[in-house]
């Protein structure tokens, strides 16, 4: 394992889920952590838990990675000790509905492709630059299984993710000659706010998901992040799929 003491983590939708167990992992590593989601009192409440239990410094950017302004003017006005970011963790994503596309709401669309897709570009586009011209950096992607298969009712969530675990093979060809790393970690069901916002607060739905069977965590998610982030130089994690025990495919599942 290869120290990550110091290094500036970027991780956004740092506030819930997958983002914030990264934050804390990073944090028991060593790193220095730019923390970006669009709440601030969560992305507070998480920093104030990490403070606690690790050294870690933390800087905090209330962000919609959706708003290309915001992202542009947050990302290139880092203050001094912060603007040499080592690692950048693109996990700001969502899902809305589960209808098929004949009766798909438009304006779903819109938020996970605005989200999923153009916010991942414009946060990339505005550290990479940087990373290019220092020779060191690492893009680690927030894919899905969802990237790798589609199903009923995922239709533009599942293209979102499709186009991640593309983006990061491109990515990888762009930067072929430099150091700079780009993974992508692919989970399956992981039990976080994610059906929640799916179905838009329905918790009844929501909670199906995740009933029968052992889930993920976030943790298990963050762990593979870090792991991906500590290897030698030499090794490139370019893709990573992981699924529960209990899950062999995006549809299925073994319930009890
Ligand atoms: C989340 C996994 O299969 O619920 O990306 O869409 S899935």
């Amino acid at each position: 394992m290869v120290s990550i003491q110091e290094q500036i983590v970027v991780i956004t939708g740092a506030s819930s889920g997958i983002g914030a167990s990264c934050a804390k992992m990073f944090a028991q590593e060593g790193a220095s952590l730019i923390l970006a989601a669009r709440r601030r009192d969560q992305l507070e409440a998480v920093a104030a838990e990490i403070e606690q239990a690790y050294q870690s410094q933390i800087y905090l950017l209330e962000m919609d990675v959706s708003d290309r302004a915001t992202v542009e003017a947050s990302l290139a006005s880092l203050p001094e000790p912060w603007s040499n970011v080592n690692i950048l963790v693109n996990n700001a994503g969502l899902s809305r509905g589960l209808d098929k596309l004949q009766q798909g709401e438009i304006q779903n669309w819109e938020e996970m492709i605005d989200t999923n897709l153009k916010g991942l570009l414009y946060v990339t586009r505005s550290l990479l630059p940087g990373m290019v011209n220092r020779n060191q950096g690492h893009i680690i992607n927030i894919g899905s299984i969802a990237g790798h298969q589609a199903y009923v009712g995922g239709n533009v969530y599942c293209a979102t993710k499709a186009a991640v675990r593309t983006l990061s093979q491109g990515l990888k060809m762009d930067l072929l000659g430099t150091p700079i790393r780009v993974s992508c970690v692919d989970p399956g069901t992981v039990e976080t706010d994610f059906s929640r916002v799916r179905f838009r607060g329905d918790t009844t739905k929501a909670d199906k998901v995740y009933q029968g069977f052992n889930p993920l965590t976030p943790d298990d998610i963050a762990e593979i992040v870090v792991f991906c982030a500590t290897r030698p130089s030499r090794v490139n994690m370019s893709e990573v799929l992981v699924l529960a025990t209990d899950q062999s495919s995006a549809t299925m599942i073994n319930r009890q």
